[in-house]
């Protein structure tokens, strides 16, 4: 038999009633693979929750189910984001889906080309302004108050509600929750949304106990862990290029409460975290993705994990989305005749 949409499976614990029109692409059920060579490195073991192999590649499908599903009921005709480049690909795709309009502003410039190319082969209205992601969320917020617009970004708490999801997969999968959780935070939507979902699993008596929560941020966007807006954020990590995140105040709480931390890590300890990922495991994520595994590379240096904690790390978008630094971060491709010998020669066999 099918499966069920990800949000009809897990509907006793989300705000659906009867009435709700699901619209799905089946998202979700993602794989945790398992991931020794990161783990003999970190001395623990180390989980890598897949979120690349959503149908639009990235964990946003979670939380835009959910938001675009809550629209429709509600009796929408289109909805508006802001995005550094994922959540627009995800409400471009289930607003072609529920067949509204979606309207997208990104920052000019700073988005990965899989995720412009996704937005505008959807048919989404795409417009890119001459400001950052946060000066975009704020036109976002202003023009879904003027206009009968539905708001898909994480402010709107049914991304939250779908997003939890995430959190029961892991604890399905390992029998309880992890010792650690760590993830990348840049709006900061998915750590309050993991954070929630480990919450209310417990609550609900599925797990036994709550992890720890490890967020982390590029270093030159890194609003939380400085304490204070960055009115430029820059980092090869565009996903999470940004200064001044809507969910900061329950982002602090999922770290306090949890026991955890929000650190920064640098642009180039991304992108050896991201190269490590797919050379010495085969995963290939987007360098934001890889601050939740670089992260956890930092503080295994700071403070060694016990050997039995079982650590999950979320990838949140898959490779393909950025393949302009997977092709700066790698050498030239070698050119040879097409004989034989000199190929042989090139590749050193003897
Ligand atoms: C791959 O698409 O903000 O802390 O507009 O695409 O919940 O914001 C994307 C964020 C991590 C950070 N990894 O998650 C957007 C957007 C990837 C992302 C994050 C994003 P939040």
């Amino acid at each position: 038999m099918a499966r069920a949409a990800l949000i009809d499976h897990y509907r006793k614990l989300l705000p659906l009633t009867h009435r709700t029109p699901v619209v799905s692409l089946m998202e979700g059920f993602t794989p945790l693979i398992r991931a020794p060579r990161i783990g003999e490195i970190v001395g623990a073991q180390v989980y890598l929750k897949y979120e690349g192999l959503n149908p639009t590649g990235s964990f946003k499908d979670r939380g835009m189910t959910m938001a675009v599903s809550k629209a429709l009921e509600a009796g929408a005709q289109a909805v508006i984001c802001a995005s550094t480049g994922n959540t627009s690909a995800s409400a471009a795709a289930y607003a072609a889906r529920a067949g509204i309009r979606c309207v997208v502003l990104i920052p000019e410039g700073k988005v990965a080309l899989g995720k412009l190319a996704q937005v505008a082969i959807a048919g989404a209205d795409l417009v890119a302004i001459d400001g950052n992601f946060d000066e975009a969320l704020n036109l976002v917020r202003d023009l879904s108050d003027r206009f009968p617009l539905a708001l898909a970004n994480s402010v709107n708490p049914f991304r939250i509600d779908g997003q939890m999801t995430g959190a029961f997969e892991v604890v399905d999968e390992l029998g309880d929750a992890p010792d650690y959780h760590a993830l990348p935070v840049g709006n900061a939507g998915n750590i309050t949304a993991y954070w929630r979902g480990y919450q209310a699993y417990k609550a609900a008596g599925y797990s036994r106990r709550l992890p720890v929560m490890l967020g982390f941020q590029a270093a030159g966007a890194a609003p939380i862990v400085l304490g204070r807006v960055v009115d430029q954020p820059e980092t090869v990590a565009t996903a999470i290029r940004i200064g001044n995140p809507a969910s900061w105040a329950t982002a602090v709480a999922a770290r306090d409460e949890s026991g955890g931390s929000i650190d920064a890590v640098t642009d180039d300890e991304i992108l050896e975290a991201y190269q490590l990922l797919v050379r010495s495991e085969g995963v290939f994520c987007e360098p934001a993705s890889a601050a939740s595994v670089a992260g956890v590379i930092k503080r295994s240096k700071q403070h060694p994990f016990r050997k039995r904690d079982v650590i999950v790390c979320v990838l949140t978008g898959h490779g393909l989305k950025d393949p302009q630094t997977a092709v700066d971060c790698t050498k030239e491709v070698a050119r040879c005749p097409a004989a034989l010998d000199a190929l042989a020669g090139l590749l050193g066999l003897r």
